[in-house]
């Protein structure tokens, strides 16, 4: 019987976006449903009941939550294709390592710069940066995260390439200037059309923030 596969995301997440990079890796045909997060459906509410977020994998009727929790699940279930995750159990822990960073520092950092004015987006602009400099500490010379090949870390972070744009307009400050290697690693990302295929352009995520911006009260 064919694996019947369902996405719940919502365009602007990069946690789907994720997702879907994962999926499109690995060739797996499936189904995107798209949220309203103001008025999320019964299905979202029904097969996420702890945190009602997206996104949400329903793999044969079975739902799998948070995009890290996804990914590895994607990685585990559909093996013969390209592999996201190493094999080797120490190359593992580290690569889970760097995906929990990036959750940790660069979406809560970014947020925070896109969203705040005057000091506090100074301070989150800094360490922004500064995680972003670590990240590239972390790449060193590889094309990739995992080396050769496009991995878990990469479709960890490439998503948040959409916030590359707000970040830099919101926290005045240019990325090529600050993280080159890192702008280098993206544009290689890009290449992949998996990547390219999931992304929405950073000017309609930078209208979006900048309408949040305003109903926070910062514009
Ligand atoms: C985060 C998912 C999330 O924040 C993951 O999947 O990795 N740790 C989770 N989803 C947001 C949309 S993206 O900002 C969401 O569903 N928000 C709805 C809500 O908070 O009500």
């Amino acid at each position: 019987m064919a694996d019947e596969v369902v996405l719940l995301g919502f365009w602007l997440s990069p946690f789907g976006m994720r997702v879907r990079i994962a999926l499109d890796e690995k060739g797996i045909k499936y189904e995107h449903k798209e949220e309203n997060l103001q008025y999320k459906s019964p299905l979202l509410l029904k097969m996420n009941p702890v945190h009602k977020k997206i996104p949400v994998l329903i793999h044969n009727g079975k739902p799998i939550c948070e995009s890290l929790v996804i990914i590895q699940y994607i990685d585990e279930v559909w093996k013969d294709t390209c592999s996201l995750l190493p094999s080797d159990p120490y190359l593992r822990a580290q690569a889970r390592f760097w995906a929990d960073f990036i959750d940790k520092k660069i979406f809560n950092c970014g947020r925070r710069t896109w969203m705040s004015k005057g000091e506090d987006n100074e301070a989150a602009k800094k360490e922004l940066i500064e995680s972003f400099k670590v990240l590239e500490g972390e790449l060193g010379e590889k094309p990739y995260f995992g080396g050769e090949n496009f991995g878990y870390v990469d479709v960890s972070l490439i998503p948040f390439y959409t916030w590359f744009y707000s970040t830099e307009t919101f926290g005045n400050f240019r990325m090529n200037a600050e993280c080159p290697k890192l702008m280098a690693w993206a544009e290689r990302c890009l290449q992949k059309e998996s990547v390219s295929n999931s992304l929405p352009f950073q000017q309609r995520v930078y209208h979006s923030f900048g309408q949040m911006r305003m109903n926070f009260g910062n514009e």
